[in-house]
């Protein structure tokens, strides 16, 4: 039964927010948590939520919930998160917060009467994408992320969290673990494209997830001497651009000589950043991941003392901050076992990318379903995943939910 589900190819939910956000610079979409495309989506998620009856409310810390009967403990909690990364995807959250309210839909319209609390929720700033703590909803929300440590971070132009999140209609002072909204949650589960190849190699539209790689975010600032591009020879020169590039290289080659292990440097900022200047600074970010907490660790070392080797000599010097921290996450094996089995035994699948689900996983019990993408590819417009597939996620969500409820 796909009716009310399909419209223009694809789920009718993601039809709906198609043009917010539309990033024409960069291709895809830049939906960034409290600013104007991603204010329009909570109102469509508020709208569409009420067309369910679901009553909508936005907690201290600015994720949303929509609520399918009272509030109350033991809840049955769904739902992603609908900021994306710059020039993101179309499913990359959305897809989890679509398919929850279509399987809340689907469950009303054959008059299940549910037994718990059910919620569908929206967390906020889950990417990461502009105060550069990924998850930053859930992990206020848990305590991952003391309230003081959140209210300090900024965007780039020097905007703090307390300031944004003031603008958006929160009490800053009030962010910060929250005990009454955690207490509710019995059991969470988070569907999600993949955003890898594991469900194309598997042959199998969906799976339920069995782990998630520790990973990380670093600043990497290197600092030099700015001058004039002109009248500087080239051996006078401390030209941080040249150190960093010569750091990024180091980066990789810290990954390339671990066992399954990510590192990349996605974001680098140049100051001042003018083409007649040789620059003052640079800092790179870098994302680091690995199969085990000491693993990532180690790789983070070993990136570090081989940075540190590749700038002597530049006249320039570099240092390494960490700015976010995720240990390695295995979901409940019995649990993921158990709805892996009410779906007919689809394959559990561990990956690379990291969830609020995984940031929930150590506070409260914790699963994830993934869509297969067809692409392999995420964090890129070319994200995908066939109609076909997210209608087999949202009745994957309906049966889960039936089954618990
Ligand atoms: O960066 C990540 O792993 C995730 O997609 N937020
Ligand atoms: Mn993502
Ligand atoms: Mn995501
Ligand atoms: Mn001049």
């Amino acid at each position: 039964m796909t009716d009310g589900l399909i419209a223009h190819g694809r789920l009718a939910g993601l039809d709906e927010i198609t043009g917010v956000g539309v990033d024409p610079a960069r291709g895809g979409y830049s939906r960034h948590v409290w600013t104007p495309a991603e204010f329009e989506l909570r109102e469509w998620f508020t709208a569409r939520g009420a067309r369910l009856g679901l009553d909508v409310e936005t907690d201290r810390n600015g994720n949303l919930w929509a609520w399918w009967g009272a509030p109350g403990p033991d809840a049955v909690v769904t739902g992603s998160h609908l900021d994306s990364v710059p020039g993101g995807g179309a499913f990359d959250g959305p897809l989890g917060v679509v398919s929850a309210l279509d399987a809340v839909a689907r469950l009303q319209a054959t008059g299940f009467q549910p037994s718990r609390p059910v919620a569908v929720v929206v967390f906020a700033e889950e990417e990461g994408s502009r105060f550069g703590v990924a998850c930053l909803g859930s992990r206020l929300l848990s305590g991952a992320i003391t309230a003081d440590a959140a209210r300090a971070l900024t965007d780039a132009d020097g905007v703090t969290v307390a300031e944004a999140a003031a603008a958006a209609g929160l009490a800053p002072q009030h962010l910060g673990r929250d005990d009454e909204a955690l207490g509710r949650i019995g059991l969470f589960i988070e569907l999600h494209v993949e955003q890898g190849r594991g469900l194309i190699d598997l042959g199998s539209p969906t799976a339920v997830a069995s782990s998630i790689l520790a990973h990380g975010r670093w600043r990497l600032r290197v600092s030099g001497q700015g001058n004039h591009a002109g009248a500087t020879g080239m051996r006078q020169r401390r030209d941080p651009v040249v150190a960093a590039a010569r750091a990024v290289l180091a980066v990789e080659q810290a990954a390339l000589a671990t066992d399954d292990a990510r590192a990349t440097v996605g974001r680098l900022r140049i100051v001042p950043g003018g083409t007649n200047v040789i620059a003052s600074e640079v800092d790179a970010w870098v994302d680091a991941r690995a199969a085990t907490d000491a693993g990532t660790r180690a790789l983070v070392a070993d990136i570090e003392s081989r940075v540190q080797e590749a700038v002597a000599g530049s006249g320039c010097t570099a240092e390494l901050v960490e700015e976010s921290w995720s240990g390695v996450v295995e979901f409940d094996p019995e649990l993921a076992a158990r709805l892996a089995g009410t779906l007919g035994g689809v394959p559990l699948l561990p990956t690379g990318a990291g969830h609020d689900a995984g940031v929930l996983n150590g506070a409260v019990p914790t699963a994830m379903v993934f869509v297969r993408n067809p692409t392999g590819v995420s964090h890129s417009p070319e994200e995908f995943a066939e109609a076909d597939d997210c209608v087999a996620g949202v009745e994957a969500l309906e049966t889960l939910l039936r089954s618990v409820l």
